[in-house]
């Protein structure tokens, strides 16, 4: 057991934890980033640092002994998923009675494994979801830093149309336009002009390799490439990787020590420190801050945190489905890992779905068209501790899901009748067309204005602060990760400059 002290500590380094890490450093104030997961950065015996979906090894995923891949099997046959070693791998999938949950772990959080769309929420939903917030200083100052600082970028629509690499999306356009649908390009970190070296055969292929959801080695502007850079660069932040946090506690002198167990790649505890800091900031995704909320709350650590805390959770309504195209509608064997158009009908006042027009790259072609539909869901989960286990559990029922279902279908029948084309029953295991027991945003749980106060500070604990995905009540239309990034902005400016005024 070691004790240690640093003005600040950050629990993860996610999005809006690579915000606050940076801003603070800028600000003077040294920081110390605990991570459970591994810095990504060392090439293996095949000289690449992260395994590609169609051969995943032990790097692919948290101590586990096959892989869980979200789209299960193909012809109903179990070909996807594949035995490996335990290991500290990049994605996680955080499985809770009714509902799964896929998290990245390393260095980066999720931009370790995510698809990059970066996509601006609309207007009239981010007020009508988080209404106390000035939407126009949103759009006009924190949206813009965000994208300039993850490095956001757009496919060149000319290359686009003439790629093999995008023939999948182009497809999906064409069948939704029969639908009177509207289609959206959509913004990316993955750097395209990266992509198109990777086609011309004059840059390694990541994207065009079949790699994402275990990682990209090349062409993603990942955080550890971006905030996390620039935050190391201040010369004030130290990253501690296998570090997991397992509770807080708040001194008397009003300090905050975070106890969190070293692990070594086998999982085994090496090292167990305790962490004195005048600011805590919590950034360990939805799941992992409520999580150390809600044990801080029942086991007495935090007595006074709200009741709030913990309720408010939703996957943004997500759902997967497949169609299967006419046999001279070929979506081609070489299919871009990273999206770049989206079916957006958010307008539709019965039923508003963003599906984003999702890669199914198997190396051969299938004529399968794969969404993942964003819809919007009332639904909300609870998050609560079980003692007996000293783990946190994720009450939600397979029923909630039912309005993002409909949803969803609602869209899809369309596209299906206005090109006389069917549901794929093979993909996600039990004959189903959708699925909807896993999700790739999980939001809520220690939300804006109810758990904490309008700028992230929990109600109660002066100098604790959450700044991730967790602040969002459940839902916001599009793919997360830029408006989390947006908010944690806009949350640390007010913070250092009220709160850490003058040192
Ligand atoms: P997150 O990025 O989850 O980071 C939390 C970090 O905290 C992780 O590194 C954890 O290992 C670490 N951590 C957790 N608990 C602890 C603890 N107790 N002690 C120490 N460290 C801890 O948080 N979003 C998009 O906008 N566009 C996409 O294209 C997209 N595609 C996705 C594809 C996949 C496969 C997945 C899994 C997600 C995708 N997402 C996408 C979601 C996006 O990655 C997610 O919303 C953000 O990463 C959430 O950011 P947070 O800052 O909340």
């Amino acid at each position: 057991r070691s004790a240690d002290y640093a003005p600040a500590v950050v629990i993860g380094s996610g999005y809006g934890a690579s915000v606050a890490a940076l801003r603070l450093a800028e600000a003077g104030v040294d920081t110390l980033v605990l991570e459970m997961g591994r810095l990504w950065n060392t090439p293996g015996p095949d000289g690449k640092v992260f395994c590609s979906t169609g051969a995943p090894d032990h790097r692919s995923m948290w101590f586990r002994g096959r892989t869980e891949a979200p789209l299960a099997t193909f012809l109903w046959l179990d070909v996807v998923n594949k035995d490996i070693t335990p290991y500290p791998g990049v994605l996680d999938r955080v499985a809770h009675p009714d509902m799964a949950v896929y998290v990245g772990r390393g260095v980066g959080g999720g931009s370790l494994v995510n698809g990059g769309m970066a996509v601006t929420p609309p207007r009239s939903y981010l007020t009508e979801v988080l209404p106390q917030i000035d939407a126009a200083r949103m759009y006009d100052t924190y949206f813009p830093r965000a994208r300039a600082a993850l490095g956001v970028n757009t496919v060149d629509p000319a290359w686009f149309e003439s790629t093999k690499w995008y023939r999948f999306s182009r497809i999906s356009r064409r069948h939704a336009r029969h639908a009177g649908l509207r289609t959206v390009f959509v913004p990316s970190v993955y750097d395209f002009a990266h992509m198109e070296r990777e086609a011309s055969g004059q840059a390694p292929k990541s994207a065009l390799a079949g790699e994402v959801i275990y990682g990209n080695n090349h062409g993603k502007r990942s955080l550890d490439k971006t905030y996390l850079a620039a935050a190391l660069g201040t010369g004030r932040v130290v990253i501690a990787t296998g570090c997991r946090a397992r509770s807080i506690r708040r001194e008397p002198d009003g300090s905050y020590v975070v106890t969190a167990d070293r692990t070594d790649d086998s999982g085994r505890t090496v090292e167990t420190r305790e962490v004195g800091c005048a600011r805590l900031f919590l950034g360990a995704g939805s799941l992992g801050t409520a999580e150390l909320l809600v044990r801080a709350r029942e086991t007495g650590t935090l007595p006074g945190l709200d009741d709030e805390v913990g309720r408010g959770w939703g996957h943004n309504g997500n759902v997967m489905t497949a169609r299967a195209n006419h046999l001279w509608d070929t979506v081609g064997a070489c299919q871009a890992t990273m999206p770049a158009l989206g079916i957006d009908d958010w307008a539709n006042p019965a039923c508003p779905v963003f599906a984003e027009v999702a890669p199914l790259p198997m190396g051969f072609e299938h004529w399968i068209s794969l969404y993942l539909a964003i819809t919007r869901n009332p639904e909300r989960g609870v998050l609560r501790y079980d003692a007996a286990a000293d783990a946190v559990r994720l009450d939600w029922r397979r029923e909630q899901n039912q309005p993002s279902v409909s949803a969803a279908k609602s869209l899809f029948d369309r596209i299906n009748r206005a090109n006389v084309t069917i549901y794929r029953y093979d993909l996600f295991g039990g004959n189903r067309a959708f699925a909807d027991d896993f999700t790739y945003h999980p939001l809520g749980g220690c939300v804006l204005g109810r758990a904490t106060d309008d700028f992230g500070r929990v109600k109660g604990y002066p100098g604790l602060y959450v700044t991730d995905g967790s602040l969002i009540p459940g839902s916001i239309g599009v793919n997360p990760f830029l408006t989390i990034t947006a908010l944690a902005e806009r949350n640390m400016e007010r913070i250092l400059a009220v709160d850490l005024a003058g040192g």
